[in-house]
């Protein structure tokens, strides 16, 4: 039984200002509480890539939804200033498209990125490096824009590990930068992930930076461990991650860690898996994970089967990357959270 009146819920259609459909239901169920939103599943998909497209990130949307509970003309002003101060046309189009399920294909695809023996690697260990994906200057750009959001200097230790910063473990929560978005956008990362979805009306993830500084006597890697990002409801549907790293990194410089693999095994280990067991509570360090050494500029993409995380840094140079990934949005979600 829904615990809240339907009506009160803006209607999908209900297009406020900007034109864009759902944004105002999107906003009038995060209003009425996220005992709300979650009696109805089936628009996590579409509110999720909504918010992908605007480029406004989950984490702050939902944080400012929640924390403010903004009035919908100030929720509409901050999308438009989070979105860079102007929504597109383009990117009007693109959400109501989603809405109406229709596919949104970019114009001008690119050659082939991967060649046909990273089609093999792909399928055989679950994942790709992109090499030089980025350049060096972008890189420089993208790690400076970094450093000062984190008020660090990648090359004074004495200044990553500040007490009070906004770090969230590991994770940066910089979304927007001229250099970031610029990495987001790549062509190059684009077409690697159109070929590995086998589609083209993909859209892209705003998500977070990366920073993982040398353990010390006094500082301890703040990973999670091994882990999915997917529900394992089953069938557990495709889907990829993303990593690029913007510094050289050595295997043992808090190196993206993955089980290889195993996408091809993972149907068939649950399906074995006792009862009363937890998947998620399995200790997955015997199913040799390999730490993947890359250069700045390379970027990684693993299938979302593949158990993963970063790994403690025992070098002696901080680890700093960005996370982002092209995804086939409404294709064959699980609501439901496993
Ligand atoms: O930073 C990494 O190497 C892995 C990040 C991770 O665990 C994730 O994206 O879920």
């Amino acid at each position: 039984m829904k615990l809240f009146d339907d009506t009160v819920l803006a209607a999908s259609t209900d297009t406020g200002t900007t034109g864009i459909y759902q944004l105002k239901r999107l906003w009038s169920k995060a209003i009425a509480g996220q005992d709300i939103v979650n009696q109805y599943p089936e628009e996590y998909g579409l509110d999720n890539a909504l918010i992908d497209i605007l480029g406004i990130g989950l984490l702050p949307t939902y944080q400012y939804l929640y924390g403010q509970k903004p009035g919908f003309e100030s929720f509409e002003n901050w999308v438009i200033a989070h979105a860079g101060g102007h929504i597109t046309d383009f990117t009007i189009q693109q959400c109501n498209a989603l809405f109406q399920n229709k596919s949104t294909h970019h114009q001008n695809i690119i050659a082939d990125v991967l060649t046909p023996n990273d089609m093999v690697f792909w399928q055989t260990h679950g994942y790709v490096i992109i090499k030089n994906a980025v350049t060096p200057q972008d890189c420089a750009a993208s790690r400076k824009a970094i450093m000062d959001y984190l008020e660090m200097d990648e090359m004074d230790e004495t200044t990553w590990y500040k007490e009070g910063s906004s770090m969230q473990g590991i994770m940066v929560p910089l979304y927007r930068n001229a250099a970031i978005d610029k990495n987001r956008n790549s062509p190059v990362i684009k077409r690697a992930f159109e070929q590995l979805w086998n589609r083209t009306d993909l859209i892209v993830t705003t998500d977070k930076c990366g920073f993982n500084p040398p353990e010390t006597a006094s500082f301890k890697y703040r990973g999670i461990g091994l882990h999915w990002d997917v529900s394992l409801a089953t069938p557990i549907p495709f889907g990829t991650q993303g990593i690029l790293y913007l510094t050289d990194t050595a295997v043992n410089q808090g190196a993206l860690t993955v089980v290889p693999g195993f996408q091809n095994n993972m149907q068939s280990w649950l399906k074995e898996l006792p009862e009363h067991v937890n998947p998620r509570e399995v200790d997955l360090s015997s199913f040799n994970p390999i730490p993947i050494a890359a250069n700045a500029g390379d970027f990684i993409i693993w299938n979302h089967l593949l158990p993963h995380d970063s790994s403690p840094n025992k070098a002696s140079l901080p680890r700093i990357v960005q996370y982002l990934n092209w995804y086939a949005p409404l294709a064959d979600v699980q609501n439901e959270w496993i």
